[in-house]
């Protein structure tokens, strides 16, 4: 740090001159991605200043027509279906035809012999380079039938996800962390395990789950630009950046934990009846988009996953659309751009996502501390995610009252508040398990 008296007469006076803009310079420099280009947003934390909405009915037609039965559900789904792929994550390509696969490594004595581990690398063209998908699958030993398994993203890499140094270390792009031993953008070895915490593996294998993981930035680094992921694959000559109704960031990541369920349905020791997605945050975004278009997910959770996931955009509340875009313009397609203030004009809202998992078990989790992602608009569109639940012959929510922090309820939908912050713990884990007991059955051996 410099002191004024080491300092030029010039430098000092040119620095009292401008002192103001050195210190806005310097407070800019503090907070790189907040402050300059959207100073005026100041987000809502106050249930009072909530503006007056009405959400739109997932059961009547955009033209007014009632949904009376599964039949015209059906129909009414598509509808919902094409506004979220055509004007909120993008429109998802089909897959591409060749992808093959490769055992990268097997241990069958992982976790002190209670489980296998194995890694797969999912090709998904016939070249051997990137992009490849590289699932982590832990599967428990003891298990005397295919069971159930959780499948979800990561932020930090496979090997952040456990300890063990075997585990192949990501060398794709991640976001900076210094803190868990991501440098320049790339992982080092210390980072290995540094995301243990929200993969609780030993817990899940003794309850007799299988665990699959793949790094989303395998599938798209979270960066806006649409070069190093999966994107490419699926240009037309001369394109470079997807249309205004193409997928984004968490449209590709949808896609993705499809091309691992692919994958997951040939695992000799996975029940492919039973395979739950997860998420926490924008993978929680990324896991509710991906149950929604593809029903071989057969029970879906959604960990904190806010705006743009289970939250109700209308609220405004807490992060909000134009905030969202603005923060992550690669998340979602241009098209959403129009709702950038003015989620009034949305002619859909996160509830309606909910709905399209429906009859499939949903689980929609928040954290007390976690008012950015607005627990109680995410309670509230499993609330009004129900009547469509109830169309189809299910329970739905089972309370209409928020309940307490640390109060699980558990219908076809399950929801949950817990004290603590922005995160996914054993104790969120342990409802999910919980949760998939109550659907799937129980698998601890
Ligand atoms: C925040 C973002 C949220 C949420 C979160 C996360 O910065 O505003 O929508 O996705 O990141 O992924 O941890």
């Amino acid at each position: 740090m410099h002191s004024f008296a080491n300092l030029d007469s010039l430098t000092y006076s040119v620095m009292i001159k401008h002192s103001s803009i050195l210190i806005l310079l310097y407070f800019f420099s503090m907070f790189p991605s907040e402050l300059p280009a959207q100073p005026d947003f100041v987000p809502n934390y106050d249930e009072g200043q909530v503006p007056n909405y009405t959400l739109p009915d997932p059961l009547v037609f955009k033209n007014g027509v009632e949904v009376k039965g599964e039949l015209e559900w059906q129909q009414r789904r598509a509808e919902i279906l094409q506004f979220f792929s055509s004007q909120v994550y993008g429109v998802t390509p089909s897959p591409p035809l060749n992808t093959k696969s490769k055992v990268l490594s097997t241990d069958n004595d992982a976790l002190s012999g209670k489980a296998t581990r194995k890694e797969i690398r999912l090709f998904l063209t016939n070249k051997k380079t990137r992009p490849y998908i590289d699932i982590l699958l832990f599967t428990p030993n003891q298990a005397t039938r295919p069971v159930p398994a959780f499948l979800g993203l990561n932020f930090y890499g496979n090997h952040t996800v456990h300890t063990a140094p075997n585990i192949t270390l990501s060398d794709q792009w991640m976001r900076a962390n210094e803190d868990f031993g991501i440098v320049n953008h790339r992982a080092t070895e210390s980072s290995r395990g540094v995301r243990a915490s929200r993969w609780p593996i030993e817990m899940i294998i003794d309850r007799g789950y299988a665990l699959a993981t793949v790094y989303c930035g395998d599938i798209d680094p979270d960066k806006n630009d649409f070069q190093d992921g999966v994107h490419p694959l699926f240009y037309q000559s001369g394109q470079s950046m997807p249309e205004s109704n193409e997928w984004g960031t968490i449209g590709a990541w949808a896609w993705g934990l499809s091309r691992a369920a692919d994958h997951l349905q040939q695992e000799e020791a996975i029940n492919d009846n039973q395979i739950a997605v997860i998420g926490h945050s924008r993978l929680g975004k990324a896991a509710l988009w991906a149950g929604a278009q593809d029903a071989r997910f057969a029970l879906v959770i959604s960990n904190n996953s806010g705006c743009g996931g289970a939250a109700l955009s209308k609220r405004a509340y807490g992060e909000t659309v134009g905030r969202i875009n603005h923060s992550f313009p690669h998340w979602f397609c241009n098209n959403f751009e129009q709702y950038n203030k003015n989620e009034a004009g949305l002619p859909v809202d996160q509830h309606q996502l909910l709905a399209l998992i429906a009859p499939r078990p949903l689980y929609v989790a928040s954290a007390e501390e976690d008012q950015w992602a607005d627990p109680r608009g995410e309670f509230l569109s499993a609330v009004h995610a129900t009547p469509v639940y109830k169309l189809l012959g299910k329970e739905g929510l089972p309370v209409s009252e928020m309940p307490e922090i640390d109060q699980p309820v558990m219908g076809t939908i399950g929801y949950h508040i817990r004290h603590g912050g922005h995160d996914i713990n054993a104790y969120d884990w342990q409802q999910y398990l919980d949760f998939a007991d109550k659907h799937f059955g129980s698998s601890a051996p």
